[in-house]
């Protein structure tokens, strides 16, 4: 996108623009205070028993060391109110994370986690360019998925309209776009894509009233970002957040774009080894691990997120001092080994959208004949790529063999398909097809 100003507005000056110091201080007052509404857990009282652990022994932020861990596995055998601090008469919310690998988690929200939740969710709003007079539609999915809510309570916070069309029904999700001069869109990046692809169906490219989008809830690579730029003419921004921790709100860009910036006054962020569990130096990619700071229904220490990213320090010129995290790499659990090599989809979405011809539509398919790991990626070509004569389409063939080899050391076997052939997304992306461990009867 061209150039762009947007009025750097802060929501919560004191918070968000806190001399580090004195957020360090914050921290560890709010640290003790969590350790101390944790041991109403069991197993966080059990675990500060083993380790001797009282609130008046945090003397310092270099003492969350000696705090536990806590795993999706520990939230999973709590099922459903095992991790909470509160009975469930306290609560007026509930959650819960996909459980696409298990059963799902369950998180739950007291009247104060709730504003809290809103404060969060309105500050990277405003950080991307969320003014009250905007009409914003939400296009996460409302429901058990902390997308919907998360974001809307956080709009409504700022005073600017929510339509909450949630995710689907995309055609009619356009025309209220349309009809109601929708100006900023709230949805995962590759949903804005299915989004641009259907207005362009819908003759109404160039047409509507957007202008930014806060994009989050799955990986995405830079690329991607430019592309549906292009395609929806926007300003988009990334935002982070997890339902175990609270939801969307942890982490945001302010237009500057230099990473999210993290709301350090109610999240402690560590970034880890993930085999050997210790601290990577500062700017290192690592394992995300994430204290909550506050929270009344679900208190969470030292959760490992299983989110691969960089975290850093850096005077930004909005004026905020949270530390910042770069763009998740990936999660530990999404990588895949391919004939013994590591590899991420997000380092096969970076090389296929720098090839002109491909649309940013993809999927990766892995079987496993006679015991060796095949590979073979799905790339969908652009209308323009598709109608080209047979010998463009070897060339483009040969292309991505080679650019997804360089940047993977893989070798994929590449099956161009035609424009719209890929499944699209309603919500987070699927981009991967493992069928190595199916059994063939
Ligand atoms: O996806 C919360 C959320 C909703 C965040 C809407 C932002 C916007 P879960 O369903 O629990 O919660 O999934 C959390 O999604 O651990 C990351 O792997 C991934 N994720 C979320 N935001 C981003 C992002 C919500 N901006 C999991 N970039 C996390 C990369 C993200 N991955």
């Amino acid at each position: 996108m061209g150039e762009f100003v947007i009025e750097n507005r802060i929501w919560n000056p004191e918070m968000e623009t806190m001399p580090v110091e004195d957020i360090k201080k914050l921290q560890l007052k709010k640290l003790k205070e969590t350790v101390a509404h944790a041991a109403n857990v069991p197993f966080y009282r059990n675990e500060f028993a083993k380790r001797k652990i009282t609130p008046e022994s945090i003397k310092s932020l270099d003492d969350l060391a000696r705090l536990p861990f806590t795993t999706k596995e520990e939230m999973r055998s709590g099922y459903p109110f095992g991790l909470f601090a509160v009975p469930p008469s306290q609560l007026i919310r509930i959650h819960a994370s996909s459980g696409t690998t298990g059963k799902p988690t369950i998180v739950g929200y007291t009247k104060k986690d709730l504003a809290l939740w809103a404060e969060l969710c309105s500050r990277f709003l405003v950080a991307g360019g969320l003014t009250p007079n905007q009409i914003t539609q939400v296009a996460f999915g409302y429901g058990l998925f902390t997308g919907g809510f998360g974001l809307h309570y956080g709009i409504e916070n700022v005073g600017a309209a929510v339509v909450p069309a949630s995710s689907g029904n995309t055609k009619r999700q356009i025309t209220l776009m349309h009809d109601l001069n929708v100006e900023t869109l709230i949805c995962t990046p590759s949903y804005a894509l299915n989004i641009a692809e259907v207005i362009e169906e819908m003759g109404l490219k160039g047409k509507l009233a957007l202008k930014y989008a806060h994009f989050g809830g799955e990986q995405w690579t830079e690329d991607m970002r430019i592309a549906v730029e292009s395609a929806l003419n926007i300003h988009a921004f990334n935002n982070y957040g997890l339902s175990e921790i609270i939801g969307p709100g942890v982490a945001g860009e302010c237009a500057a774009r230099n990473g999210m910036h993290i709301q350090e006054d109610c999240f402690i962020f560590e970034c880890i080894n993930p085999d050997t569990l210790e601290p990577v130096p500062e700017g290192e990619e690592g394992e995300l691990v994430i204290t909550a700071l506050g929270k009344e229904a679900c208190p969470v220490i030292r959760y490992r997120t299983r989110d691969l990213a960089r975290l850093y320090r850096m005077k930004c010129p909005c004026g905020r001092t949270g530390m910042l995290m770069s763009r998740v790499k990936g999660r530990t659990d999404d990588m895949l080994i391919i004939r013994g090599v590591n590899i991420f989809p997000s380092q096969v979405e970076e090389a296929l959208l720098r090839i002109d011809g491909v649309a940013p539509h993809y999927l990766i398919e892995l079987y496993r004949p006679n015991n060796l790991d095949e590979a073979v990626l799905k790339v969908e070509m652009t209308p323009q790529s598709f109608s080209d004569k047979m010998e463009a389409m070897i060339k483009l063939k040969e292309r991505i063999t080679r650019e997804v080899s360089t940047v993977t050391g893989i070798h994929f076997k590449i099956e161009l398909v035609a424009p719209n052939s890929l499944e699209r997304s309603l919500g987070k992306a699927k981009h991967v097809n493992d069928m190595r461990n199916l059994k063939v009867e």
